[in-house]
Order: C-alpha cells, then structure tokens, then sequence
C-alpha cells in the first residue's frame, strides 16, 4: 500500500487528532506513525521543519501544520467539511483559530503551578468559550446539520475537559447550554472517539503528573505515582 497516508502522530497531541478526525470523516485510510517527541528521531526532524506534529505524509512529500493538513484534505476528498460560500469559510478558518488560541491557554492549566495564571487561562477559556455559545445555533454541529471543520478542531478540546472536570471545578460549562450540548455530542461522534488510542485518558494523567502542576495536586492519592510506561512529551 504505497500510497497510504501515513498521519505521524504523538498520542497526546490534539492537533494530530484534527486531522485523524477529518480523515475518518472521509473514510480515508491512513496510518499512524508514533514519534517519542522527547527523543525525536532523525528522520522526523528533517521532515519537519518545526519540530512538530502532525506531519501527513503523501507520497514522497511531507505536509506540515495541522491547518493546512486539514485544508489539504478536505480540498482532495468528499465529502467537502468546510462550507463552500467564500464569507462562510473564512468565518470558518477564523473560528479554528480560535480553538487554536483555545489550546495555548490548555497548555497553562495543564502545567501551571501559580494559581493567578492558572484562574487568569480559566476565565479566557471560559470566555472564548461563551463566545461559541453566542454563535452556535440549534446544531447538532457548528455550522447546523453538517459536521464541519471547526467541529473537528474544537472536539480535541472538549476531550481534555473529560478528564479535567474529573479533577477540579472549573465552571467552565456553566450557562453555556449550547456549548454543553455540542460536547457531549462530538465526544460521542466515532470519528472523534477513534482520534486517540485507549488508554488517552491515562496517559494525559500522566503528563499531568509528572509536570506537577495544579490539576495534578487534584489527581486522586492512588494516581499520584507515574506510570513507568509513559514518557515526558514535549507538548500535549
Ligand atoms: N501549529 C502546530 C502545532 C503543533 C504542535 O504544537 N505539536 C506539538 C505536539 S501537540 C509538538 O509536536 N511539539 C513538539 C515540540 O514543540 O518540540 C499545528 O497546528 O500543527
């Protein structure tokens, strides 16, 4: 199969898991290649010029950048995710850049041990967030009856609160009726379940853990110890 996609993955990573979701939206076959980000082979580092993932590989060529891999995809394969209408899909592309901006501030909850940045993320999450709430309409989906590109980016977001809820209160949903709704359905949309292995919930425990921050002080006593299998990512 010469010419699978080849998705170069870190289990962890919620941009790796926008384009696993676009592809299943697809029905595109392709195949995950897992990189240790804390030990990065050198293959991976020629091939990508940040340093990151997701990498898609088609053919011989290498596409970086989980934008562009999404944009890449849904210009090539049926059925199309992203509205046709020129104004729409900007509005579109600007929205994912709002969960993008979404998952920076993730990144200070998930590792923060100062509680004024931690409480200072929680409050524009929770904005940005209401800001979702303003524009969703009845659904199911961003953009009404079809699942669309922006439900595929957000979906990786709402999958850490799966396990963050469990952890602390963070008031995050509150209110936000639609939003609410909207989370519950992608998490149960088997495209978004299959974007990550198994055991995702465990590991980001982990990585909790191990960064020590101050959702972690909240994981239960019997989780505190690390498991030996899982390793220091870079990023989640
Ligand atoms: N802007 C990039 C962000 C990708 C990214 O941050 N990937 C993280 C894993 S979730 C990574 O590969 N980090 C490795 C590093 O920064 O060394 C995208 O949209 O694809």
């Amino acid at each position: 199969m010469q010419n699978t996609l080849k998705l170069v993955s870190f289990a962890l990573c919620p941009y790796v898991q926008r384009a696993a979701i676009v592809m299943a939206e697809k029905s595109v076959p392709f195949e995950r290649v897992n990189v240790d980000l804390s030990d990065k082979p050198d293959w991976f580092r020629e091939m990508s010029p940040l340093g990151k993932v997701p990498l898609l590989i088609v053919v011989d060529q290498a596409l970086f950048e989980s934008g562009p891999i999404v944009e890449y995809l849904d210009e090539v394969y049926a059925p199309a995710l992203h509205p046709k209408d020129p104004l729409a899909k900007a509005r579109h592309r600007a929205w994912m850049e709002v969960a993008t901006s979404i998952l920076s501030d993730i990144w200070v909850l998930e590792t923060t041990k100062d509680e004024a940045s931690f409480a200072s993320k929680q409050t524009a999450i929770r904005e940005k967030f209401a800001r979702f709430e303003n524009v969703l309409g009845d659904g199911p989906w961003f953009a009404g009856d079809r699942f669309g590109i922006v439900d595929a980016v957000v979906a990786p977001i709402f999958r850490y609160f799966e396990v963050f809820d469990e952890l602390r209160d963070l008031g995050m949903w509150a209110d936000l009726r639609k939003v609410s709704t909207w989370r519950s359905r992608l998490m149960q949309r088997p495209s978004v379940q299959a974007a990550v292995q198994p055991d995702y919930a465990d590991l980001l425990r982990d990585f909790l853990r191990r960064h020590d921050g101050i959702l972690a002080r909240n994981l239960p006593e019997r989780q505190k110890k690390p498991s030996t299998a899982s390793k220091v990512p870079a990023r989640a």
